[in-house]
């Protein structure tokens, strides 16, 4: 089978999980993770996007801040450069300060959004020729609209989409598995800002893998989504599974605990 592959991606920056992260947004209640088991699903993390050969900086743990490990939401960063956001949880806006330093490390070119509007990193899907935002509980009109002008300013045209009730962050049900398919949950798969890409829908009882983390050559997928790494296989896709029971029990996946490009 050919496929295209999108962005080819060199460079990643996490942070490890302070013991606070057991105490980590959760929309739905439940159990805490367990830390040390969260801290090595961490770990593991870490170790495999080495492994694949990107350079990651991995910064301190915030104990202020229970869901800092989730540094895809505070911010944007792009070969061309970096946007810092505004999270539209109020226990996460501080955040943001912490993450400045490493963007200033490896970009020259940053901006920032200003407010009033909000939007999480986890609502927006960068495509080979645009970037998709997702609207939600935590991104808002106002900010997606501030964010579209500043991917302008950065060469990078900008669509806003819906994201559907009760899904946390639009990447939370949806993930680019090449250039020119996604892998979604259905209740995404009609996506109008989808047109002219392949739709894959998550096998049924698996939607929590949709988020999962392409790596250049190889996909990453939480290690219990048995029937999606057969799909992916059969498709010719390298899958990497993962450890991500504790993570998710904080409402993440995979795709939550890095910046890259
Ligand atoms: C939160 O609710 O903000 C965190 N507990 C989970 C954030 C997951 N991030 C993401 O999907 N990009």
């Amino acid at each position: 089978m050919t496929r295209s592959t999108p962005t080819t991606f060199t460079h990643a920056i996490t942070r490890t999980p302070a013991p606070s992260a057991v105490h980590g947004i959760r929309a739905d209640g439940g159990p805490d993770p367990d830390f040390p088991a969260l801290a090595a699903e961490h770990d593991a993390y870490v170790a495999t996007l080495r492994a694949l050969g990107l350079d990651v900086t991995v910064l301190p743990p915030l104990n202020d801040f229970p869901d800092a490990l989730f540094v895809e939401d505070v911010a944007l960063t792009f070969p061309e450069g970096a946007i810092l956001l505004r999270p539209g949880a109020a226990t996460r806006a501080g955040e943001v300060a912490f993450i400045g330093d490493a963007l200033a490390a490896h970009h020259d070119r940053r901006f920032a959004m200003t407010g009033p509007g909000h939007v999480d990193g986890g609502d927006v899907l960068r495509l080979a020729d645009r970037v998709i935002i997702g609207l939600s509980a935590r991104t808002d009109r106002t900010g997606a609209e501030e964010l579209a002008a500043l991917l302008a300013d950065l060469g990078y045209k900008a669509e806003i989409a819906d994201t559907p009730p009760g899904v946390l962050h639009f990447k939370t049900g949806c993930s680019l598995i090449d250039a020119g398919t996604i892998l979604t949950v259905p209740a995404l798969a009609d996506c109008p800002q989808f047109a002219g890409l392949e739709i894959v829908v998550t096998p049924s009882g698996e939607e929590d893998a949709a988020n999962l983390l392409r790596i250049n050559e190889t996909i990453l997928v939480g290690d219990r989504w048995t029937a999606t790494h057969a799909l992916l296989a059969a498709r010719g896709h390298v899958v990497r599974p993962l450890p991500t029971t504790q993570i998710a029990r904080i409402d993440a996946g995979l795709s939550c605990m890095s910046l890259r490009w």
